[in-house]
């Protein structure tokens, strides 16, 4: 083939995985957003985006004010101290910030004033419900999985009274603090009827997979999810190697249910910062791999902080078909490493990934997570594709379809399903 007629081959593949990826509805399987039903937990606007916890540790980067000051300032006004150092004193280039311009982009805003005030205009006219669907339209998410605590004092109330559910929305069920602060937990279980106390014997580890039923049940969840530390190991002599083992997994196995494990994330580096004061510390995977081979019968869901844990936990699902590897978490969500673990991942397992989640804490933020995660799955694709037409393998449209509903939430599903 001449260089000109292959040019203009690869061109005809990128149209079409550039449609296919741009078009193709995808199920958010990790954000922090709520059914509307949660009213005022479900976050939107541009007052939100701007105090985001990604961009008050960027903008603390600028500010001098002492940080219980910040925090003691109205939610506006944190908002236009972040917008001033992060928008308006410093070209916006982070991958947060450049966030909050592509959704006020794709929703029709022009921010090239710098004006604040007329944002604000724009967002104080619209209306959630509406505002709600038009984000979803514009970032393709067919549905959104919620984080849901019944450790979270403004959320259980909802879930306790009960209320009809958005079909948009799906639940996971978040189980921190009584995985890494079972002291605490055992008080607050106690509260709420259960018979348990601060030793793990055969009796409370029932009483604590009651209420793992009583709230898998409540919440419909499709998964249970917990965040870990550096330093979490299994198996372990401790309360949460103890939970996991009689607790957890025996409730998932009971059933049907994946295991979330979000690994390497160290809280509260500097807990002055609240939310925005948590890093990274690279996991332990051997005890992963020790999870997986010992409980077969058990699925886990694991994504990982570090950016040098990626090569290893694709190796792992390489030997565990009992874990499915997803999302491009938190600080691995910025292009240069999102791509490169995008690429990495196909090149190692293939389509048997979920390669994104959101992470949304903010409704408009679907927007420009989608929008900026497609660009990179399309460049990827269009190389990985563009390789096996070297091959003399052509992919069809139908089976490039195929491949990225599976990215986008089919590979996910068949995972959540077998069992
Ligand atoms: O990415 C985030 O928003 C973090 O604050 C965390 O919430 C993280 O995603 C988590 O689920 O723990
Ligand atoms: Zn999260």
């Amino acid at each position: 083939m001449t260089a000109a007629a292959s040019d203009s081959k690869r061109a005809t593949l990128a149209r079409r995985v550039e449609k296919i990826v741009a078009n193709t509805p995808v199920f958010d399987i990790h954000t922090h957003l709520y059914d509307p039903a949660f009213e005022r937990l479900l976050l939107w606007g541009i007052d939100e985006l701007l105090v985001y916890h990604y961009l008050v540790a960027e903008a603390f980067r600028h500010l001098d004010h002492p940080y219980e000051q910040f925090w003691a300032l109205p939610r506006t006004r944190q908002a236009e101290l972040i917008w001033n150092a992060l928008f308006v004193e410093h070209s916006p280039l982070s991958e947060a910030c450049r966030g909050v311009l592509t959704t006020l982009n794709l929703l029709g805003l022009d921010a090239r004033k710098r004006d604040l005030t007329a944002l604000r205009r724009w967002f104080a006219k619209q209306n959630v419900e509406k505002h709600l669907t038009r984000c979803l339209d514009l970032a393709k998410v067919g549905r959104v999985c919620m984080t849901n605590s019944p450790f979270d004092d403004l959320e259980r109330p909802v879930w306790e009274k009960g209320f009809r559910r958005d079909d948009r929305f799906v639940a996971a069920l978040r189980v921190d603090p009584l995985l890494l602060a079972w002291n605490d937990t055992a008080q607050r279980l106690g509260g709420w009827g259960y018979q348990v106390g601060a030793l793990l014997t055969v009796p409370v580890l029932s009483e604590a997979r009651r209420f793992l039923a009583d709230w898998t049940k409540r919440m419909q969840a499709k998964y249970l999810m917990v965040s870990l530390p550096p330093d979490f190991r299994f198996p372990e002599i401790n309360d949460c190697a103890r939970l996991i083992e009689k607790a957890v997994l025996p409730h998932c196995r009971e059933f049907g249910l994946p295991f979330a494990l979000m690994l390497g994330v160290k809280r509260a580096v500097n807990p002055a910062l609240g939310l925005a004061g948590d890093g990274v510390g690279l996991a332990d995977l051997q005890s992963l791999q020790n999870l997986c081979a010992a409980f077969p019968e058990n699925r886990f869901l694991v994504t990982a902080l570090p950016r040098e844990n990626q090569h290893e936990l694709c190796v792992l699902a390489r030997k565990f078909r009992n874990l499915h590897v997803f999302g491009c978490w938190w600080f691995t969500n910025v292009p240069q490493v999102a791509e490169e673990m995008t690429r990495m991942r196909l090149e190692l397992i293939g389509l048997s990934v979920t390669p994104q989640h959101s992470d949304a804490r903010v409704l408009d933020q679907l927007v420009y997570k989608w929008n900026h995660f497609r660009e990179i799955l399309a460049r990827v694709l269009i190389d990985q594709y563009a390789g096996l037409s070297r091959a003399g393998w052509e992919p069809t449209t139908a089976e490039i379809q195929r491949d990225v509903n599976d990215l986008f939430g089919g590979a996910f599903e068949r995972f959540c399903q077998v069992g």
